[in-house]
């Protein structure tokens, strides 16, 4: 009986010994980061979204790739890349990765690309990219900006003066984001204006202030702000001077409680680690082009956090509920534009 246990059991491990050394196929990730990983919501959320799917499979590993802030390098780089031939996978996330990919793709037709934050066009089985709702996402900031400047909050005037910041001009920003804003400004008062201001980059704070204060004392009393690192130098200049700045991309209260009163976030960290283990597991969908919705759970508004309990007045809360529930039911719907 013993020797038919041993035997059954020296059957086993040889049988499952190829099986084992085929499961630890290794599956290795480059996360390429267009800029720097610390400041940048989206890319926080990236690098913390793969990290978290790949720890769930010994045979996977990533390596967090930052190609930096100079814009005409970024290709070069995502060539390299690709040319090491040595992951199965390059992540990367924002909206002008696919032009960039687009070319890379064809000369290494073996290399998979999942893109986050961004539109490739579907059909091309190297790619898969998941495009977010930033119209709704603008919406809710220009919705809860619309009430605050008409609210009689501390640092509200009567001036019915919005601002906006951001670091760049591109397609999602001036076809989503800007647009998405501006209407929901307007679906609370049509007179509010929007004073719109461009840094440049995605890093100097200072210009960012410089910018924050010379709309603040133009009659500005809240401010989006996009702008990745630079987004500090906005929030500094609105504290120092009482006034109110709406966050994007990840909930931030916890940066400066009172100042920042709004907080429209991408769930990128899910949706990270969601399409990286289908991609692990061999699942994804290579050639989809998906784009989400509030009422998918990728786009919302941070409205749980005591910081925005305590710091946003009830009567400005209970108006934003209203719409922030008709846009995550999908009863409000804000389409996406032809990009
Ligand atoms: N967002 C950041 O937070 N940091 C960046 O360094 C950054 N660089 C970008 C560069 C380009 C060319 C583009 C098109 C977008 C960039 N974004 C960056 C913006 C990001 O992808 C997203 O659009 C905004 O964060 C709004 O959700």
């Amino acid at each position: 009986m013993k020797r038919i246990a041993c035997l059954a059991l020296v059957a086993l491990v040889c049988l499952s010994a190829p099986l084992a050394v085929f499961a630890q196929k290794p599956f290795r990730i480059a996360v390429y980061v267009p800029g720097v990983t610390a400041g940048s919501p989206l890319y926080e959320q990236m690098v913390a979204g793969t990290e978290r799917a790949v720890k769930e499979f010994p045979h996977a590993s990533m390596k967090v790739i930052e190609a930096g802030f100079n814009q005409g390098e970024w290709q070069e780089k995502m060539t390299s890349l690709a040319a090491t031939g040595e992951y199965e996978l390059i992540v990367t996330s924002n909206p002008a990765m696919p032009f960039i990919t687009a070319e890379v793709a064809k000369s290494f037709p073996k290399q998979k690309f999942l893109h986050l934050d961004a539109y490739f066009a579907p059909g091309n089985p190297q790619i898969y990219s998941m495009l977010y709702n930033q119209v709704e996402q603008a919406y809710f900031m220009g919705y809860l900006g619309g009430l605050v400047t008409i609210s009689s909050m501390p640092g509200a005037n009567k001036e019915l003066k919005a601002g906006m910041v951001v670091a760049q001009e591109y397609p999602a920003l001036t076809k989503m984001m800007k647009p998405g804003y501006e209407q929901g400004l307007k679906a609370v008062n049509p007179n509010i204006t929007v004073d719109y201001r461009v840094i440049g980059n995605w890093y100097d704070a200072n210009k960012a202030a410089d910018l924050a204060n010379s709309m603040i004392d133009a009659g500005v009393d809240v401010i989006l702000t996009i702008a990745g690192g630079a987004n500090q130098g906005v929030i500094k200049a609105a504290k120092q001077k009482g006034k109110y700045v709406l966050f994007f991309d990840s909930n931030e209260y916890k940066i400066a409680p009172g100042t920042i009163i709004g907080c429209a976030v991408l769930n990128q960290e899910k949706a990270a680690y969601e399409r990286v283990k289908l991609a692990i597991q061999g699942k994804l969908e290579w050639g989809k082009a998906e784009i989400v919705h509030a009422r998918d759970g990728y786009v919302d508004f941070a409205d749980d956090d005591p910081l925005y309990l305590n710091n946003v007045p009830a009567d400005v809360r209970r108006k934003m509920a209203e719409v922030v529930k008709k846009i995550r039911t999908g009863e409000l719907v804000l389409p996406v534009p032809q990009l």
